[in-house]
């Protein structure tokens, strides 16, 4: 018998009447898909015609109600920091700061709190991809017992600017430009450096966002900061500065821009898909959260304004206190939900944690309750399950607005009032010991629209960045120098920014200009004539934390005919480390061993290169090896893997490939038949030494 959906009537219970005629009696109501109003539906195949060929009819509001829900599916995305992805966990606090604050959430030792974080990019769009050069933004919600606290940073410490007014210029000169609509998450064009080359308070920033800062090997790997100063208070509203910072445990760690550029082909969800996978095994990444705290004297004897968000506290002056780790453990259980409706607010602030007066932190403050309100399109977005205070219960007399879902009782929506039934005061009330309570910190009397004097040094902390960094990250900032400004295609832009370096370091400005082939300009007039600080290692990335394989992931290339032997010892020393080991063949469905034995595959060669990996290894036999020969992905397997500075371990076999993907011995280079710890040694870092014979560097 035809049914609805030309299907046999198997997908419900038929069962025969009492006459014998069939009866189909439908599924259970919890298995039942209904509209959005709870009506069940016989048929999600078919809309309603007029007979099997004929229109649809305008009655049917099962096809209306999908269809036009579908249609306003899409929410605008972030002005900013559209593209991002994010992971529940928790905060533990293993010091207390109860010296300085009198939030709970920084002085129960031990007590863990929920989080939700969002790492993100700035200039891309939401289906932008997650390897550009960019900052990364790093934000946590912790769900604390007295109300949410919004701990919205980046993974650089400073800013471009330093007054908030300044933000709508730099956005619209970073994104996409105005008449042609590209680049897309990309700074390597004309309004940016435009834009930078006019606003020398940028200089800093810009040597970070040209660091290898800004190419992340992952979203696990990025320190964090709140790059404004805040300020702790304590029972007595005693004011202490503080900067929050994040260290994660896996360290630091950058990929090189090629591998980076072509990671965005190869995976253009390559940190999304890292993070939800290690989360998804099991494999938690963790933070340490520490604190810089300074006085009011101990800021006033610093050579910089620490409401100057374009300037940072070397650690080597006011050292980080860890006083706490987060780690992420959950995924979310849906991107919209979650990843997308999360709204962070700077404002959001327990009590014992308050602002300072840092021009960018108090434009910020306005901003990001405004946005929410275009983006979810209410004033009601707390009540949004991912936004809602959980630790903390929440009422006020605040009353109606779109998406209302709370039901009030009572008719005191207003207070004071006087309608308990016994007549007294009802309903909340605020408290004045245990409120937020701000800063009693004097403030000047006279309105005015000046930048502060103390602002105005633009090159000493570019300087001190740039001269704190290794040889080899100086060389790649200024190699990410030249490959942007080859990108700008206005010469009086590139000179201007060639000027502006001129008074971070006159060699830096030198080997940019000769990487551009075109005269150093002069250096530009500088209201400050920059100092030279006390070089800060700390800045660095290269030799901060420990080489480690943990939390990385070394690629296997194997062919038929492989010793399986070699590859069991390499995933065994792998995995010992805490990293992970992927099988890449041919073919997805894997390889015969030379034992015998099928070794099943991970990743097709040709949609799995080495970029996405830390290390490789080349596992071929002989036979293997001259198929591959004539195979493009296996060569750029190889070369790529070399090119980006990895360990690449390799059987006797496999040596045609190297030779003619031109890789040549070195201490990166090892034969896994002589020695897998020296494979193993290599494959916990890059080969730095390399890195000069296999591309020119400014
Ligand atoms: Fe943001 N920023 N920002 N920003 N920001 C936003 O709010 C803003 C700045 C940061 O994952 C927006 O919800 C102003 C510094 C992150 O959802 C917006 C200024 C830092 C995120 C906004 C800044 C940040 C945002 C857009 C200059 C590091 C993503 C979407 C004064 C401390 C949060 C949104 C998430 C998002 C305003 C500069 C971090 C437009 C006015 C400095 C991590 O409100």
């Amino acid at each position: 018998m035809a049914t609805s959906n030309g299907r046999a009537s198997n997908d419900t219970t038929s069962r025969l009447g009492s006459g014998g005629e069939l009866h189909q009696s439908s599924s259970a109501p919890e298995t039942r898909i209904t509209t959005n109003h709870g009506v069940p539906i016989s048929d999600n195949q078919n809309s309603l015609k007029g007979g099997q060929r004929g229109p649809t009819l305008l009655e049917d509001f099962v096809l209306r109600e999908k269809i036009q829900h579908f249609d306003h599916e899409r929410i605008p995305e972030r002005i900013v920091h559209a593209r991002g992805s994010a992971a529940h966990g928790f905060f533990e606090l293993t010091e207390s700061l109860a010296e300085f604050s009198r939030a709970k959430i920084l002085i129960e030792v031990g007590a863990k709190t929920e989080v939700f974080t969002r790492f993100s990019t700035v200039a891309g769009g939401a289906g932008s991809v997650d390897t550009p050069r960019d900052v990364r933004g790093f934000a946590v919600k912790f769900y604390t017992k007295e109300g949410n606290w919004d701990l919205v940073g980046n993974n650089i410490p400073v800013f471009f600017i330093q007054d908030a007014i300044k933000f709508p210029d730099l956005i619209h000169a970073v994104k996409m430009e105005a008449d042609r609509g590209y680049p897309q998450a990309a700074s390597a064009h004309d309004t940016f450096w435009d834009f930078v080359g006019l606003m020398p308070e940028s200089t800093h920033m810009v040597m970070w966002a040209m660091s290898d800062r800004a190419i992340p090997r992952s979203l696990r790997m990025i320190e964090g900061f709140g790059v404004n100063t805040f300020r702790l208070l304590d029972d007595e509203g005693r004011p202490t500065f503080v900067k929050f910072h994040w260290r994660p445990k896996l360290g630091t760690q950058s990929t090189c821009w090629d591998e980076a550029v072509k990671i965005a082909g190869a995976d253009p969800d390559y940190h999304r898909r890292d993070l939800y996978e290690a989360i998804d095994k099991g494999d938690f990444p963790e933070w340490e959260f520490g604190v810089q705290l300074l006085s009011q004297e101990e800021a006033d004897a610093l050579p910089f304004d620490i409401l100057d968000a374009t300037k940072l506290i070397p650690e080597e002056l006011v050292p980080i206190r860890v006083i706490g780790r987060m780690v992420l453990n959950r995924n979310p259980d849906n991107f919209f939900a979650e990843t997308e409706q999360v709204a962070f607010l700077p404002t959001n602030l327990p009590p014992g944690i308050d602002v300072s007066e840092d021009p960018l932190l108090q434009g910020r403050l306005f901003s990001y309750q405004d946005t929410q309100l275009s983006r979810l399109g209410t004033v009601n977005f707390h009540q949004l399950p991912i936004n809602k205070a959980k630790g903390c219960p929440f009422q006020n007399l605040q009353r109606d607005g779109h998406m209302q879902t709370q039901v009030f009782k009572g008719r005191a929506n207003y207070e004071p009032n006087s309608l308990s039934e016994s007549g007294e005061e009802g309903g909340p009330r605020e408290d004045p010991v245990g409120g937020f309570r701000t800063a009693a910190v004097p403030v000047e009397e006279h309105k005015v629209r000046l930048r502060a004097e103390s602002f105005a040094d633009h090159y000493s902390q570019a300087r001190l960045f740039f001269r704190s960094q290794s040889e080899i990250e100086q060389a790649h900032i200024a190699s990410a120098l030249v490959f942007e400004l080859s990108k700008v295609t206005l010469e009086h832009v590139r000179n201007r920014v060639l000027a502006n370096l001129g008074n971070v370091d006159a060699d830096l400005a030198k080997r940019v200009a000769e990487g551009l082939n075109v005269p150093p300009p002069k250096p530009s007039k500088a209201a400050l004539t920059p100092q030279n600080m006390d070089l800060s290692p700390a800045l660095r990335i290269v030799g901060k934390y420990p080489e480690t394989l943990k939390g990385r992931a070394v690629g296997i290339l194997v062919t038929d005919g492989a010793d399986g032997a070699t590859v069991d010892v390499v995933r065994k020393g792998v995995e010992a480390e805490g990293g992970t080991v992927k099988i890449v063949a041919p073919k997805i469905g894997g390889v015969t061993l030379k034992n015998g034995k099928i070794l099943k595959a991970d990743g097709q060669l040709a949609g799995t290169p080495s970029v996405i990996f830390d290390a490789v290894a080349l596992v071929l036999s002989q036979e293997g090896c001259a198929h591959l020969l004539k195979e493009g992905a296996a060569l750029a397997f190889a070369m790529d893997a070399f090119g980006h500075l990895k360990a690449v371990g390799f059987t006797g076999d496999a040596k045609p490939l190297l030779d003619k993907a031109g890789i040549v011995a070195d201490a990166g280079v090892v034969d896994l038949a002589l020695n897998t710890a020296d494979f193993l040694a290599a494959a916990r870092t890059r080969q730095w030494d390399r890195e000069r014979s296999v591309r020119s560097l400014a």
